[in-house]
Protein backbone atom coordinates (compact mmCIF):
# COMPACT_ATOMS: atom_id res chain seq x y z
CA UNK A 1 0.00 0.00 0.00
CA UNK A 2 0.92 3.50 -0.52
CA UNK A 3 0.00 7.19 1.56
CA UNK A 4 -3.33 6.90 -0.67
CA UNK A 5 -3.66 3.28 0.06
CA UNK A 6 -3.89 1.34 -3.24
CA UNK A 7 -2.33 -1.30 -3.41
CA UNK A 8 0.21 -1.17 -6.13
CA UNK A 9 2.50 -3.75 -8.00
CA UNK A 10 4.90 -5.12 -5.63
CA UNK A 11 8.29 -3.05 -5.42
CA UNK A 12 6.49 -0.22 -7.33
CA UNK A 13 6.66 3.56 -5.80
CA UNK A 14 3.72 5.74 -6.97
CA UNK A 15 5.56 8.71 -8.88
CA UNK A 16 4.03 11.73 -11.20
CA UNK A 17 5.63 12.94 -14.38
CA UNK A 18 4.55 16.22 -15.82
CA UNK A 19 4.01 16.27 -19.89
CA UNK A 20 4.31 19.45 -22.08
CA UNK A 21 4.63 20.49 -25.57
CA UNK A 22 4.19 23.63 -27.67
CA UNK A 23 5.71 22.57 -30.82
CA UNK A 24 4.36 19.99 -33.88
CA UNK A 25 1.80 18.35 -32.58
CA UNK A 26 1.19 18.63 -29.01
CA UNK A 27 -2.25 16.23 -28.22
CA UNK A 28 -0.63 13.89 -30.49
CA UNK A 29 2.94 13.89 -28.36
CA UNK A 30 1.58 13.80 -25.34
CA UNK A 31 -0.86 10.96 -25.86
CA UNK A 32 2.34 9.27 -27.33
CA UNK A 33 4.24 9.87 -24.29
CA UNK A 34 1.26 8.69 -22.18
CA UNK A 35 2.08 5.24 -24.98
CA UNK A 36 5.57 5.36 -23.69
CA UNK A 37 5.16 5.80 -20.30
CA UNK A 38 3.08 2.48 -19.85
CA UNK A 39 5.63 0.66 -22.11
CA UNK A 40 8.51 1.20 -19.74
CA UNK A 41 9.50 -1.97 -17.86
CA UNK A 42 8.01 -2.00 -14.31
CA UNK A 43 5.47 0.32 -15.16
CA UNK A 44 2.10 1.14 -15.49
CA UNK A 45 0.18 4.62 -15.84
CA UNK A 46 -2.28 4.81 -13.50
CA UNK A 47 -4.32 8.26 -14.19
CA UNK A 48 -4.01 11.28 -16.09
CA UNK A 49 -4.60 14.72 -15.68
CA UNK A 50 -6.92 16.67 -17.37
CA UNK A 51 -5.05 18.35 -20.64
CA UNK A 52 -4.47 22.50 -20.41
CA UNK A 53 -3.81 25.25 -22.33
CA UNK A 54 -1.61 27.90 -21.09
CA UNK A 55 0.93 30.69 -22.32
CA UNK A 56 4.44 30.22 -22.10
CA UNK A 57 5.93 30.72 -18.77
CA UNK A 58 8.89 32.41 -18.46
CA UNK A 59 9.69 31.94 -21.83
CA UNK A 60 8.32 32.41 -25.60
CA UNK A 61 6.76 30.54 -28.60
CA UNK A 62 3.31 29.23 -28.86
CA UNK A 63 1.20 28.02 -25.92
CA UNK A 64 1.61 24.93 -24.11
CA UNK A 65 -0.55 21.47 -23.71
CA UNK A 66 0.48 20.04 -20.13
CA UNK A 67 -0.98 17.35 -18.04
CA UNK A 68 0.61 15.22 -15.35
CA UNK A 69 0.42 11.32 -15.16
CA UNK A 70 0.50 9.29 -12.28
CA UNK A 71 2.50 5.97 -12.62
CA UNK A 72 3.24 2.83 -10.69
CA UNK A 73 6.91 2.03 -11.51
CA UNK A 74 9.67 -0.02 -10.15
CA UNK A 75 12.11 1.93 -11.98
CA UNK A 76 14.76 2.96 -9.46
CA UNK A 77 14.49 7.44 -9.89
CA UNK A 78 17.40 8.08 -12.10
CA UNK A 79 16.80 5.01 -14.47
CA UNK A 80 13.13 6.25 -15.03
CA UNK A 81 14.61 10.26 -15.45
CA UNK A 82 16.72 8.54 -18.39
CA UNK A 83 13.57 6.82 -19.33
CA UNK A 84 12.09 10.24 -19.63
CA UNK A 85 14.52 11.56 -22.12
CA UNK A 86 14.45 8.78 -24.04
CA UNK A 87 11.12 9.11 -24.36
CA UNK A 88 11.63 13.21 -25.34
CA UNK A 89 14.67 12.53 -27.63
CA UNK A 90 12.47 9.89 -29.66
CA UNK A 91 9.88 12.74 -29.77
CA UNK A 92 12.40 15.30 -31.54
CA UNK A 93 13.12 17.22 -28.78
CA UNK A 94 15.69 19.75 -29.43
CA UNK A 95 17.31 21.86 -26.89
CA UNK A 96 18.80 24.82 -28.35
CA UNK A 97 18.65 27.09 -25.37
CA UNK A 98 16.87 27.68 -21.61
CA UNK A 99 13.05 26.94 -21.75
CA UNK A 100 13.22 26.70 -25.66
CA UNK A 101 10.03 25.70 -26.82
CA UNK A 102 9.76 21.74 -27.18
CA UNK A 103 7.87 19.00 -29.18
CA UNK A 104 7.78 17.15 -25.53
CA UNK A 105 9.07 17.85 -22.16
CA UNK A 106 8.76 15.02 -19.27
CA UNK A 107 9.94 16.54 -15.56
CA UNK A 108 9.44 13.72 -12.95
CA UNK A 109 7.84 15.95 -10.28
CA UNK A 110 7.51 13.64 -7.15
CA UNK A 111 8.77 9.69 -6.93
CA UNK A 112 6.99 8.48 -3.62
CA UNK A 113 7.77 11.22 -1.03
CA UNK A 114 11.48 10.69 -1.49
CA UNK A 115 13.50 13.87 -1.57
CA UNK A 116 16.22 13.58 -4.29
CA UNK A 117 19.19 16.48 -4.88
CA UNK A 118 21.79 15.05 -6.80
CA UNK A 119 23.36 16.91 -9.81
CA UNK A 120 21.03 15.38 -12.51
CA UNK A 121 17.71 15.29 -10.96
CA UNK A 122 15.78 17.18 -8.27
CA UNK A 123 12.60 15.78 -6.66
CA UNK A 124 10.35 17.24 -6.06
CA UNK A 125 11.24 19.07 -9.33
CA UNK A 126 12.68 22.23 -8.42
CA UNK A 127 9.92 24.89 -10.01
CA UNK A 128 6.72 22.58 -9.77
CA UNK A 129 5.40 24.85 -6.71
CA UNK A 130 5.59 28.21 -8.87
CA UNK A 131 3.73 26.67 -11.90
CA UNK A 132 -0.21 26.86 -12.71
CA UNK A 133 0.56 24.62 -15.17
CA UNK A 134 1.46 21.75 -13.18
CA UNK A 135 0.30 22.44 -9.81
CA UNK A 136 -2.98 22.68 -11.10
CA UNK A 137 -3.05 19.14 -13.00
CA UNK A 138 -0.93 17.57 -9.92
CA UNK A 139 -4.02 18.22 -7.81
CA UNK A 140 -6.76 16.58 -9.62
CA UNK A 141 -4.65 13.24 -9.26
CA UNK A 142 -2.84 14.04 -5.99
CA UNK A 143 -4.44 16.99 -4.14
CA UNK A 144 -2.33 15.81 -0.80
CA UNK A 145 0.82 16.65 -2.32
CA UNK A 146 -0.13 20.49 -3.90
CA UNK A 147 -0.25 23.05 -0.66
CA UNK A 148 -3.11 24.77 -0.43
CA UNK A 149 -1.35 28.15 -0.37
CA UNK A 150 1.03 27.04 -3.80
CA UNK A 151 -2.13 26.98 -5.73
CA UNK A 152 -3.49 30.03 -3.92
CA UNK A 153 -0.45 31.68 -5.15
CA UNK A 154 -0.50 30.38 -9.01
CA UNK A 155 -3.86 31.91 -9.87
CA UNK A 156 -3.24 34.56 -11.38
CA UNK A 157 -1.61 32.25 -14.24
CA UNK A 158 -4.01 31.88 -17.05
CA UNK A 159 -4.67 28.13 -18.03
CA UNK A 160 -7.51 27.00 -19.81
CA UNK A 161 -8.85 23.26 -19.24
CA UNK A 162 -9.62 21.85 -22.67
CA UNK A 163 -10.49 18.21 -21.95
CA UNK A 164 -10.88 16.32 -19.15
CA UNK A 165 -8.97 13.32 -18.25
CA UNK A 166 -10.39 10.88 -21.04
CA UNK A 167 -7.89 12.79 -24.03
CA UNK A 168 -5.60 9.75 -23.58
CA UNK A 169 -8.12 7.33 -24.19
CA UNK A 170 -6.61 6.25 -27.49
CA UNK A 171 -4.11 4.66 -25.71
CA UNK A 172 -6.74 2.75 -23.41
CA UNK A 173 -5.85 -0.52 -25.29
CA UNK A 174 -7.49 -2.80 -22.69
CA UNK A 175 -8.58 -2.04 -19.15
CA UNK A 176 -7.37 -3.51 -16.11
CA UNK A 177 -8.40 -1.99 -12.59
CA UNK A 178 -6.63 -0.45 -9.92
CA UNK A 179 -9.79 -0.18 -7.82
CA UNK A 180 -11.81 2.09 -9.45
CA UNK A 181 -8.92 3.14 -11.97
CA UNK A 182 -8.16 2.67 -15.62
CA UNK A 183 -4.57 1.14 -16.16
CA UNK A 184 -2.92 2.08 -19.75
CA UNK A 185 -1.94 -0.76 -20.98
CA UNK A 186 -0.17 -1.13 -24.65
CA UNK A 187 -0.20 -4.15 -26.36
CA UNK A 188 3.43 -5.51 -25.91
CA UNK A 189 2.24 -5.95 -21.78
CA UNK A 190 -1.09 -7.66 -23.13
CA UNK A 191 -1.32 -10.93 -21.09
N1 LIG B 1 16.56 17.59 -13.97
C1 LIG B 1 16.76 17.78 -12.65
N2 LIG B 1 15.67 17.40 -11.96
C2 LIG B 1 14.76 16.96 -12.87
C3 LIG B 1 13.44 16.42 -12.77
N3 LIG B 1 12.85 16.30 -11.56
N4 LIG B 1 12.78 16.08 -13.91
C4 LIG B 1 17.58 17.92 -14.97
C5 LIG B 1 13.39 16.22 -15.13
N5 LIG B 1 14.65 16.72 -15.30
C6 LIG B 1 15.32 17.09 -14.17
O1 LIG B 1 15.99 19.60 -18.22
C7 LIG B 1 17.31 20.02 -17.87
C8 LIG B 1 17.92 19.07 -16.87
O2 LIG B 1 17.16 19.08 -15.68
C9 LIG B 1 17.91 17.61 -17.30
O3 LIG B 1 19.04 17.26 -18.02
C10 LIG B 1 17.83 16.83 -15.98
O4 LIG B 1 19.06 16.20 -15.66
P1 LIG B 1 15.49 19.79 -19.70
O5 LIG B 1 14.09 19.27 -19.82
O6 LIG B 1 16.51 19.24 -20.61
O7 LIG B 1 15.58 21.37 -19.87
P2 LIG B 1 14.63 22.53 -19.49
O8 LIG B 1 13.41 22.47 -20.31
O9 LIG B 1 15.42 23.78 -19.60
O10 LIG B 1 14.26 22.30 -18.01
P3 LIG B 1 12.86 22.00 -17.42
O11 LIG B 1 13.07 21.68 -15.97
O12 LIG B 1 12.08 21.01 -18.20
O13 LIG B 1 12.18 23.41 -17.59
P4 LIG B 1 11.05 23.95 -16.75
O14 LIG B 1 11.57 24.75 -15.65
O15 LIG B 1 10.09 22.86 -16.45
O16 LIG B 1 10.39 24.96 -17.75
N6 LIG B 1 5.19 27.27 -19.77
C11 LIG B 1 4.05 26.55 -19.90
N7 LIG B 1 2.86 27.17 -20.00
N8 LIG B 1 4.10 25.17 -19.93
C12 LIG B 1 5.29 24.49 -19.85
O17 LIG B 1 5.29 23.24 -19.90
N9 LIG B 1 7.70 24.64 -19.54
C13 LIG B 1 8.79 25.34 -19.34
C14 LIG B 1 10.06 24.63 -19.07
C15 LIG B 1 8.78 26.81 -19.34
N10 LIG B 1 7.49 27.38 -19.49
C16 LIG B 1 6.39 26.64 -19.66
C17 LIG B 1 6.49 25.23 -19.69
MG1 LIG C 1 12.32 18.98 -18.62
Amino acid sequence: MDSRGSPLAKGATRAWVGLGANLGQPQTALRQAVHALAALPGTQVLRTSSLYRSAPVDALGPDYLNAVAEIATTLSPHALLAALQTIEQAAGRERPYRNAPRTLDLDLLLYGTQHIATPDLTVPHPRMFERAFVLRPLAELAPQHVPAQALQAVQGQAMARCQGAGWADGFRVSGGKIGKKWLYRPSNKRK
